[in-house]
Formats: C-alpha cells, structure tokens, sequence
C-alpha cells in the first residue's frame, strides 16, 4: 500500500483538471498522444455529451507509474450541479487536489467545490495551474483563497517567472529549482521568498507532530530528513495544505508535481482508517490488506460499449474475481465478475485488488454508486456520504405516448448513477417528479435518455400540491331523491362540519341516534366523504384538518341504498363547503440560504417578495445564514434567482416545514385555473 498514491482532481471548473490529468498520463507514458479538450479527444472526457459541451461531467479514473508507485488519479467535473461525482472522489481518494485557475483566483466554482468537501476525511492540497495565463498570479491565488475559506494552503513549489515568461518551479523542500526540466540553483531574484516559504513550510510541519516542534523550537529548524517525514505526515492528519504551482496544457513543472505527489502525497497505508457504519454507529477501522473485504463502489455507470461498469476502491482486504460478495445497503447478494484497471475509457485486465487499489468491475447485479461490497455474512458497510439536498425541481414525461412504459426503466437506471438525483411521483398532484441540485444535471439526464434509450422527454415545473380546508363551522343538510321509474334513490344526512387543528387530518364522528339513518349506511357515508376528500371540492386539491360529525338524517325502506348515502355525503360536504369559507393550503419549506456578507440586504429583499418570512440569521464560517420560511410554490425556481443575485455564490438547503394559507390573490387565480381545466 505504501506504492500507492490515491488522488482526486477537484476544484473550479475549466481550471485545467483534464487537461492535467492528460499531460501527466502523457509524461508518465501512458499514452502515447496528447489530446485537447478543444478537439475532443482526452482520455479523460471521453462521453458523448462532455466532448460536445467541452466540460466533465462525470468522474473518470486512471491509473500510471510513477518513481516505482502506482497512482489512481480521480478527475471530476468541477461544475456544481455535479456534485455526487465530486463526493464520490472525496471517498475513493486519499488526497483531494483542488486545481485553481491562476488567473481567476477564487472562483465561485472554487468555493463550491472547498464547501462541497469539507467533511471528508481526506487529506488536501491545492494545485495552481494556468500560471502561463495572462493575469497569472500565484500569491494572489493563494491570498484569495485563504481570505475566503478555512484551509491555509503552504507553497512546497514557488514559480519562476509569470504569465508568458512561467518557466519553472523552485521546490521548497528539496531546495532546488527545476526549469525546462532541468535541476538548477535557485534563482538569485527567488532565494529570499524561498526561504521565508521554507521557514512557513517548517513551521507547519513542527506544528503537526509535539516531538518535530520540541525539535524545532531547540535548534531552531528542521533538518532536511525531518522536513521531508514531517511532510507527509502532516498532509495526511490535514494540518497542512501544500500548494502545488504548474501549467498544463504547457507542461511546465508537471513532472515536479508528479514527483511531489509520490514523494510528498500520503499513501493508503498513511491515512490509515476509514470510516465505517456499524448497526448506525459511525466508527473507523483500519485499512489493511489483511483486514476483511471492504470495498467501495463510488460511481457506476451504464457505458453503451461495455455494459454496467463500476468503479470501486478497495480499503480493506481484496477483491478477487469470481467471488460472491454481499452489497449491504441492499442485503442483497452479488458476485464480481471481470475487473479492470482503467485509463480513462480504456481498460487492462485485473485478476486481485487489494486494499488501497482502486478498479473498475463490470455486470456487477446489484452495486451501485455509493454501495460498499462486502463479504457474504460481514458487518461491515460505509458510512453514508451526506448529499446536498434537493434544489431545483422538475416534472417529468415521455413526449410520446410509447415511451410512456419505457421511461420508468430507464430513469431508474440513469437515477443509479447520480445519488444527488431523484424521483418521486407525486400522487397528489400524479405527477413525476425529479428533484437535484441544478439545470446542468437534470439536462443531462435528458439527454442521457435521449441517446442512449431514444427516449424523449419533457420537463416543465412541477404543480404545487395544494390542499382545502375549511376557516368556519357548517351545519348543513341535503335530501337526495330521485324518483326515474322503477326503484328510485332515496337518502338524507346532516351534517355538522368544523375545521380542525393544521396537521389533524380528517375525522368523521357518527352521531346518529333513533335509528335516523340505518347503521348498514353509515360507512356508506364514511366512504363517500372519503373519495370527495380525496378530489376536493374547490380547486380539485384534496381536502384536510376538518370533521364531519353526521348527526341525523332520514331513510326509505325501498330506495334507500349505499350509493344514495354516498352521493348525499358529497353533496352536503359542498353544502358545506359554499357555507363554511373554504381556503387553499400550500406547502411552506423551512430554507436556509447561506450566502456572503455583501449579498444579505438583496437576498432578504427577494425572500420578502417571495412571500419568504425571516426567522432569524446565523453564521458559518465565513458565511451568513439567512433562516427563512418559503412557499413551496416560490422555491421550485429560486435557485437560478439565487444564483443570479449571488453572482452564483449562494445556495439553500431546505425541508418540508407546514402548511398554510395560500392569499386570497393567489388562491383566487389557482381555483380559476383548476377549474378552467375541469370546463
Ligand atoms: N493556458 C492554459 N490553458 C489551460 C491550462 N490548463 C487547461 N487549460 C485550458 O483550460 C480549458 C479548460 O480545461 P479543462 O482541462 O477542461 O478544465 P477542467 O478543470 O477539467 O474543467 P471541468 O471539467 O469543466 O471542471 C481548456 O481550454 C484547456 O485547454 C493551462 O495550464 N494553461
Ligand atoms: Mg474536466
């Protein structure tokens, strides 16, 4: 385990996560040809929709050999709304590498991207890329990025030269400077920042480890032996952040950052443990080659060349083609079949992996992403990665008709790949329902359906799931007789209706004494209430909170009948419904939108004309949190509104919190529209 090296490109998006990802395939000779994201033809980008958008959007893994260790490099989408394929990494890898854009500092995708992680367990780093840029500047990156987040990143490379004259890198702990490839002194205009940088470097690693700083404060300085162990040390506890200076696309110090990331990066055997769930309880255990077979599956994939591909990274024990293996998320049986190794979209055959490896299977039956693959009879499982919840919401249907029994499958199965996305039917309003976490992602999905099913969908903003009840009391009657030759209908109820308590449901009392109404019909009655709840009276939402108590009533020997209880029942409820001031109830979400400073006043400003109400404020972090309640009807859009006045910078997570009543204004115009339908 110590040969190897697990690591995820994370960060801003169009940073230069692929590009770089090529370029150190390219040095290490594992491929033979340099492709562009321009043409379309890295390793790495290799679906259909990401070479026509010019971006990632799913994770892609490679494997290369390096000073005699074998790296696994993750490189995932830097765009927000493909969050799950940036958890995912965050779990497969030991080490997240958050590339940054030298000539864009802190980008918002940046600050996503830091936000997004911050719980992982794994060590970090940044790395500076694009430093041949116009308007390049590596302090100022860095400047930008400690000013706005919590992690402090430690130069270990400083550049030599800027912008168009980018030619090299000084590394601080081997002393020395590497320019064009070559080992040189360092030059005379960069001894002074390098060693101001080295005594910063020092004193980071001292700070990690109580005998280092005993050592440090007595001679003053780490030897090179100490500064070199320390190092690693200290990235894998995460009490230090190295930052990494390099550009790509023109391979200036790249192979520094390879070499830096062998001799500096933690290997599986330094982190050590991984975090585990047993019977709900959250623990760690070691990581070991010997230990039982815990494996984990971070993204699984349906490939229109190879089947069902599932990349996995083994923490513990090995897997072994062939095998019967147990998923327990699902406590279903499963067997690995073929496993690979993978560069990019291609693949070599793997007979073992073992602990700290990672590997793509296929045809696995029941692993999906985030599933753990453990050994039949084990305790063991993961534990369960927190997603971003859902803020952006949309319908879904078959624009033809044939589709319609074909869709379900198929969504079921693109839903596997994407544990930030999901589907719901909404009974109420018998609509289906994705929810995720942008319009980036849910586009994907459709066009995913599009090429690979031939099914074409339609996406529209979901109907708000209103609900009726009633603000005042009725007693109302209705007498429901008709008389059209041979037995006619005969049946009278009375009834007494009260709104009840937000949240108590429907309640039905029978009062009826003297034998008024026979005993036979009175669940006749219940279950003719029942059904008009069910379609409501108003505006075809279904009806809450109130009680019907029947009372009274009258009866005929002859032609009264179950379904003369029934349709006197829904009749007098809309008696009562014209008597009683019937209202809509909309669904309220609590929401907390967390934003910069600078943003509050608008922010507060749109939840207001959103019919938000503020609860109250709070901070985290560098952060503010705007406590809101939020009409459901308001929120199925907010997201692009957000973003739009937070120069994308903000974001919300909500839950379902009440209902309420929906405005007069606005009830009066749903009830219009429900109704224009029905004529
Ligand atoms: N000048 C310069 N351009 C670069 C460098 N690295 C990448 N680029 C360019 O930046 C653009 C984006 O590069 P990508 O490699 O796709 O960036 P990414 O981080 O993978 O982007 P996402 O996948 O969208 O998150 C491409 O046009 C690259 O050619 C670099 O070091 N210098
Ligand atoms: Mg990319």
């Amino acid at each position: 385990m110590k040969d190897i090296r697990n690591i995820a490109l994370v960060g801003a998006s169009g940073a230069g996560k692929t590009s770089l990802a090529e370029q150190i395939l390219f040095n290490s000779k594992t491929i033979t040809r340099i492709g562009k994201i321009e043409e379309g033809n890295t390793v790495m980008d290799f679906s259909a929709e990401e070479i026509e958008k010019g971006m990632s959007m799913v994770i892609s893994v490679a494997n290369y050999n390096w000073k005699k260790c074998k790296i696994n490099i993750i490189d995932t989408p830097g765009y927000a709304d493909f969050a799950s394929e940036q958890i995912a990494a965050s779990i497969a890898a030991d080490t997240l590498l958050f590339v940054a854009n030298a000539s864009a500092g802190y980008e918002v995708s940046l600050e996503q991207s830091i936000e997004l992680l911050e719980n992982s367990n794994a060590a970090r780093g940044f790395i500076i890329n694009r430093l041949d840029n116009e308007g390049a500047d590596f302090n100022k990156t860095l400047e930008t990025i400690k000013e706005n987040c919590d992690l402090n990143p430690v130069p270990i490379f400083l550049p030599i030269g800027s912008e168009h004259r980018f030619e090299g890198v000084v590394d601080i702990v081997k002393g020395k400077a590497y320019i064009g490839g070559k080992e040189t002194d360092i030059p005379a205009n960069l001894v002074e920042s390098y060693e101001e940088n080295k005594l910063v470097l020092m004193e980071a690693v001292a700070e990690s480890d109580d005998t280092l700083l005993e050592k440090y404060f007595e001679a003053g300085e780490l030897t090179d032996h100490e500064l070199t162990a320390g190092i690693k040390k200290a990235i894998a506890k995460g009490s230090l952040v190295p930052a990494f200076a390099c550009s790509a696309t023109h391979n200036i110090a790249v192979n520094e950052l390879m070499n830096a990331i062998v001799d500096y990066l933690p290997s599986p055997a330094d982190i050590n443990e991984v975090e585990i769930e047993e019977n709900g309880v959250k623990k760690n255990i070691a990581i070991s080659e010997n230990g039982e077979l815990l494996a984990f599956v971070f993204k699984s994939f349906s490939d229109p060349n190879v089947g069902d591909l599932a990349y996995v990274r083994v923490f513990s024990g090995s897997l072994t083609s062939g095998t019967d293996v147990l998923i327990p998320e699902k406590n279903s049986k499963d067997r690995v079949g073929s496993m690979y190794f993978i560069v990019g979209k291609n693949r070599t055959d793997a007979s073992q992996i073992k602990a700290g490896d990672m590997a793509a299977l296929v045809k696995m039956k029941v692993a999906r992403s985030f599933n753990s693959i453990v050994k039949p009879g084990s305790k063991l499982m993961l534990s369960k990665p927190e997603l971003p919840s859902s803020v952006f919401w949309q319908t879904i249907k078959a624009i033809n008709q044939h589709d319609e029994d074909k869709i379900g499958t198929a969504l079921g199965k693109l839903l596997e790949e994407d544990p930030t996305l999901h589907l719901e039917m909404n009974t109420e309003t018998s609509e289906n329902v994705l929810s995720g976490i942008g319009e980036q992602q849910v586009s994907l999905l459709a066009k995913k359906l599009k090429s690979r099913y031939k099914i074409e969908a339609e996406m529209k903003t979901p109907k708000v799931p209103y609900k009726e009840t009633l603000r005042g009391n009725a007693d109302v009657n209705y007498k429901h007789r008709k008389q059209s030759g041979g037995r006619g209908q005969y049946a009278e109820v009375y009834f007494r209706v009260k709104p009840k308590p937000r949240g108590e449901g429907f309640e039905f009392i029978n009062s009826v004494v003297g034998g008024t109404i026979p005993t036979k019909f009175i669940p006749a009655i219940e279950k003719g209430l029942n059904e008009i709840l069910k379609k409501g009276i108003i505006s075809g939402n279904p009806i809450v909170d109130i009680s019907v108590e029947v009372y009274y009533g009258s009866f005929h020997d002859v032609d009264s009948s179950e379904m003369a209880f029934k349709i006197a029942s829904w009749n007098t409820l809309k008696k009562a419904f014209e008597a009683g001031n019937p209202i809509l109830l909309e669904p309220i979400r609590e929401v907390q939108i967390i934003i910069p400073e600078e943003y509050m006043g608008d922010v507060m400003g749109d939840v207001s004309t959103r019919r938000g109400k503020i609860l109250g404020m709070d901070k985290k972090g560098k952060k503010q949190i705007l406590k809101a309640q939020m009409p459901l009807a308001e929120l199925f859009n907010y997201f692009p509104a957000l973003k739009s006045l937070t120069q994308g910078r903000g974001k919300f997570v909500q839950k379902p919190s009440h209902l309420e009543k929906v405005p007069d204004e606005i009830a009066v115009k749903v009830i219009a529209a429900a109704n224009e339908k029905n004529d």
